[in-house]
């Protein structure tokens, strides 16, 4: 038994043991932080186990007077199965993560109630009546609230975690906290970028069309260099604490709340990860579009929301990012005493204008990246995979690789987020040679 069960966090505690329902009812019946949250008697607690992801458990349970949502790590990739073994430390880095997180964004994140290190454990409130975002974007649902909330998400988590913003001893003991979440690294490093570029036993596309383009792909020496040089920016820029998962699978949504989940990817990583995650993953859905709409042009509205939401995701994240540096910049990054005066301010603030540049040709470049993992690699997203005809699928898969093959060889082609979205709607109606 714990004898921390009533605190939020505490030092390691129980032995780790998969929990199922019986354990976990008895188990949470004796934190009273949660007990008192879900309130009634325990026995007549709901709980349903409801993982979807591709690595741990997640049970919703429910009583008399509330709900709580429970992560525990599996000590293996639950996708694949104990031939896969994960650290359960990952549990540990997603706590740091959430917590950091919401003292930075408050209500943008579920609050922890409750984490248990020895059983990788984390109780979290439960966010009703909220979706998965990508739910609801196959279902071509609009998100009013959604670019606002993940501009201010990523503005603020990326820019008050970097030397923009934090003393150069607070930003080392920083990545050093999170340095140890290196196997999570690790699957990133080897599935988006090195995998879907040579042969790997894992890797699957929709056969038999798409294997001419990924063949093509493992011998394209360009895309190799391309996505080699992504690679090492992944490995070598820690420039803040980035969430490192954050696809629409990790983001839950209403039309006037956004909720961002399941950070144990997080790492002191380049900030462009975090953004062309949220664009590649509003690009594809945005190209698997055309695969669910019932009659020709039966999507076009959201469609066109999708787009304007891709352009306004970075314009107004850059526009937050820039007025937090510009009003809070007092990092070890940049000292205001070398730009002093009127032309010291000018001067910074064309740096400025530089840093946005360098950071937009990081973000597509990752972008470019994720879509080709989702289609190339081991881990597919939904908007393809429910897209029941797979000639159709592999349609809406070769635009949204044509795509992101520009992107990536071509960052000049895409200086402007605009160029990104023109390049997605001309895309959007061509016809790979297998359609003809
Ligand atoms: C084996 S894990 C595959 C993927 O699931 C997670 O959500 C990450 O995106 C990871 O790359
Ligand atoms: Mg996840």
């Amino acid at each position: 038994m714990s004898s921390e069960q009533g605190s939020v966090a505490g030092p390691p505690q129980d032995e780790y043991r998969i929990l199922h329902e019986a354990d976990l009812r008895d188990y949470l019946a004796a934190v009273p932080a949660v007990a008192a949250r879900l309130g009634g008697a325990a026995e007549a607690w709901s709980i349903g186990e409801v993982g979807d992801g591709n690595l741990n458990l997640v049970f919703i349970v429910k009583g008399a007077d509330g709900g709580v949502a429970v992560k525990q790590a599996l000590p293996y990739v639950r996708l694949v199965g104990e031939s896969w073994p994960l650290p359960l430390s990952r549990s540990h880095y997603e706590y740091l993560a959430l917590t950091h997180q919401a003292r930075l964004v408050p209500g943008l994140v579920p609050a922890v109630l409750h984490h248990n290190e020895g059983l990788a454990l984390v109780v979290m409130e439960l966010i009703e009546p909220h979706i998965i975002m990508r739910k609801g974007l196959i279902a071509g649902a609009l998100y009013p609230r959604f670019v606002g909330d993940i501009a201010t998400f990523m503005a603020r988590t990326l820019f008050f975690s970097s030397d923009l913003a934090l003393t150069a001893a607070k930003k080392k003991e920083g990545i050093a906290a999170f340095a140890g979440n290196h196997a999570l690294c690790k699957i990133t490093e080897d599935l988006i970028f090195t995998d879907p570029y040579r042969v790997a036993e894992q890797n699957r596309w929709t056969q038999p069309w798409l294997d001419a383009t990924a063949a093509a792909f493992r011998e394209d020496l360009d895309l190799h260099a391309a996505i080699s040089r992504l690679k090492l920016i992944f490995l070598n820029a820690p420039e803040a604490l980035i969430h490192g998962d954050l696809h629409t699978g990790s983001i839950m949504v209403t039309e006037d709340s956004t909720v961002v989940i399941d950070p144990e990817f997080a790492f002191y990583g380049p900030m462009g990860f975090d953004i062309g995650a949220v664009i590649a993953n509003l690009l594809m859905a945005y190209l698997a579009s055309a695969g669910h709409e019932t009659s020709s042009g039966a999507r076009r509205v959201f469609e066109v929301w999708l787009l304007e939401t891709i352009e306004n995701v970075w314009t107004e994240f850059s526009h937050e990012f820039l007025e937090l540096w510009r009003t809070e910049g007092h990092g070890d990054a940049y000292p205001l005493t070398l730009f002093p005066g009127p032309a010291g301010a000018a001067r910074l603030e064309v740096e400025r204008q530089a840093y946005m540049a360098r950071l937009f040709g990081d973000t597509v470049g990752f972008s470019a990246a994720k879509i080709i993992r989702r289609i190339l690699g081991l881990a597919h997203n939904a908007d393809f995979e429910l897209i029941e005809d797979p000639r159709q699928r592999a349609i809406c898969e070769a635009r949204s690789l044509r795509l992101a093959r520009a992107m990536m060889l071509e960052p000049s082609a895409f200086p402007t987020i605009g160029a990104v979205t023109m390049a997605a709607r001309m895309v959007r109606d061509w016809l790979p040679d297998f359609a003809n």
